[in-house]
């Protein structure tokens, strides 16, 4: 998946500001030079972004040449990244993506990582059901998070498919940049087939711009860190506008017309009110307020059988995680049922003692 593609402000993090010694550089130049392969270094392509990457003054000629030299294209990445993209009905995707493991290994990890998923709604305003839910479709909650030398896959793409390739080479500058930064050999990081990395699988200039230290030991790490990587999800849907307790979807009757046709290719865009949806034939199955924003999103729920919901808010917030109605459906239904297990399993275990100085937060909530 591909998280954080929105145009970023910057100022609005605070990325760790360490360099690479020279020492390591060094290192990091004769460890390649034996395994060093020429040719992709060689490219007038590859040449040209070497200059210009050195122009800049954020990097030595010698320490991309050194990363340049070891790279080793993936061509099966082109291939993934050709085939057509089929878009599956709502049904088949909810199958694949939410099993009785998902919520099973997301529960277990909710309880294994309580305190700091408390801290993290208490910083930020961010449940931890939704904070799981996410890590769930990302990585198998940081079980599956890619294998491709980052360096490998960025290369690929940014050098070898020109319909991605300026989106890519940002990218690939963001994550050479991101080594630097936090000390580390660009040719040992890894992620997905896309440059997704860590947990969240979060793309370099998102990992950047919002991922956050949340424990304090001087280094961004959602590699490997679940602190990093729970505070960093949580400050990411905080920034892009998440609104504690409110509903992300609600389920909704749909008068067929024309009007309903121009509402569906809005996709995910807030342009009307309720009050404004509910005149073009919409009618809210639960109690929402007519003066929100929301969003027409219909989904195939069985073969050939439409159903309807209202995307609010947190819908969109969902959404600029991962453009996609599916995934945005699919945390939401992964969430609450996360949520509803976790309190009956901690209901269930409180039953016989008075310990609500440590109840959790989600079921204060209440
Ligand atoms: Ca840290």
């Amino acid at each position: 998946m591909v998280a954080g593609l929105l145009p970023a402000n910057p100022n609005r993090c605070c990325p760790m500001k360490t360099t690479l010694t020279l020492a390591s550089l060094f290192a990091i130049f004769s460890s390649t030079l034996a395994l060093a392969d020429a040719a992709f270094l060689a490219r007038p392509d590859v040449q040209r972004y070497v200059d210009e990457q050195v122009a800049t003054g954020k990097f030595k000629r010698a320490e991309l040449e050194a990363v340049f030299a070891n790279v080793q294209l993936k061509p099966n990445i082109i291939k993934i990244l050709d085939k057509p993209s089929t878009s599956r009905p709502w049904y088949q995707f909810r199958n694949s993506t939410i099993s009785e493991k998902t919520l099973t290994n997301g529960v277990a990890f909710w309880k294994k990582h309580q305190a700091i998923l408390q801290r993290a709604e208490q910083k930020y305003g961010v449940p931890p059901e939704v904070i799981v839910a996410i890590l769930g479709i990302e990585s198998n909650y940081g079980r599956t998070t890619g294998s491709f030398r980052l360096a490998d896959s960025l290369s690929t793409i940014a050098f070898n498919y020109p319909r991605r390739a300026d989106f890519f080479r940002k990218e690939l500058t963001e994550f050479l940049l991101l080594a630097k930064e936090e000390g580390k050999d660009p040719l040992t990081l890894t992620g997905s087939y896309a440059g997704a990395i860590g947990w969240p699988q979060f793309m370099p200039s998102s990992y950047r711009k919002w991922a956050v230290d949340f424990d304090g030991d001087g280094h961004r790490d959602i590699w490997n860190n679940p602190a990093d990587v729970i505070g960093s999800v949580a400050y990411y849907f905080q920034l892009h506008g998440w609104r504690a307790g409110d509903d992300v979807l609600i389920p909704a009757q749909v008068q067929a017309g024309p009007q309903i046709d121009k509402l569906i290719a809005d996709k995910f865009n807030l342009h009307y009110k309720v009050a404004e949806l509910k005149k073009m034939g919409i009618s809210p199955y639960a109690p929402v307020r007519d003066n929100v924003p929301a969003v027409l999103v219909p989904l195939e729920t069985a073969p050939g059988v439409t159903d309807y919901w209202l995307g609010l808010n947190n819908f969109y917030v969902i959404t600029r995680y991962n453009r996609s109605t599916l995934y945005a459906k699919a945390a939401q239904e992964i969430s609450e049922q996360l949520r509803e297990r976790y309190l009956a399993q901690w209901a269930l275990n409180s039953s016989n003692k008075n310990n609500s100085a440590t109840k959790p937060v989600a079921l204060r909530r209440n």
